[in-house]
């Protein structure tokens, strides 16, 4: 397997609660190396396009405030197999679903602030990423 990069958010509910580096300590340990990682904070319109897939789903505005509502990290991640990897060390949407261990199941706080988001395929991961990073930002 190929070395891939993934995009990955620490979401505001994070952000809020100083979990930047023990997200980040969880992201190293799993052999992924963050290569490129900013904080902002997003418009609800900027979280409205990052989000169109959801556009039609009843919990659209709700998520696009919460994305609004403080800092995120946009981060990149790279490693074998990267896009699979994170979802594995993120786990499960739901925090009650999440595998023991991930950040999901140590840190969210329910379905919707869930501490971190992460791309679902290398082709959603390149989209991602060039929404939020210029080429010369990514410096590996
Ligand atoms: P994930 O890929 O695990 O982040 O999950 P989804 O792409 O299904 O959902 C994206 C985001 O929408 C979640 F991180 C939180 C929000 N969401 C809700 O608020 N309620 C739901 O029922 C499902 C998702």
């Amino acid at each position: 397997m190929a070395v891939q990069r993934t995009f990955s958010i620490i979401k505001p509910d994070a952000t809020k609660r100083d979990l930047t580096g023990a997200i980040n300590a969880k992201i190293e340990a799993s052999g992924l190396r963050i290569v490129a990682q900013k904080r902002l904070r997003l418009t609800e319109a900027q979280a409205g396009v990052f989000y169109e897939v959801h556009r039609e789903r009843p919990f659209y505005g709700e998520l696009c405030a919460f994305m609004a509502s403080g800092p995120i990290v946009a981060q990149v991640l790279e490693g074998e197999n990267a896009v699979a990897a994170y979802r594995k060390v993120m786990g499960a949407t739901d925090p009650a679903e999440a595998e023991a261990g991930t950040i999901r199941a140590e840190f969210a706080e329910s379905k919707g602030e869930n501490s971190v988001h992460g791309s679902d395929a290398p082709e959603t991961a390149e989209v991602e990423i060039s929404y939020f990073f210029s080429g010369l930002e990514l410096v590996g």
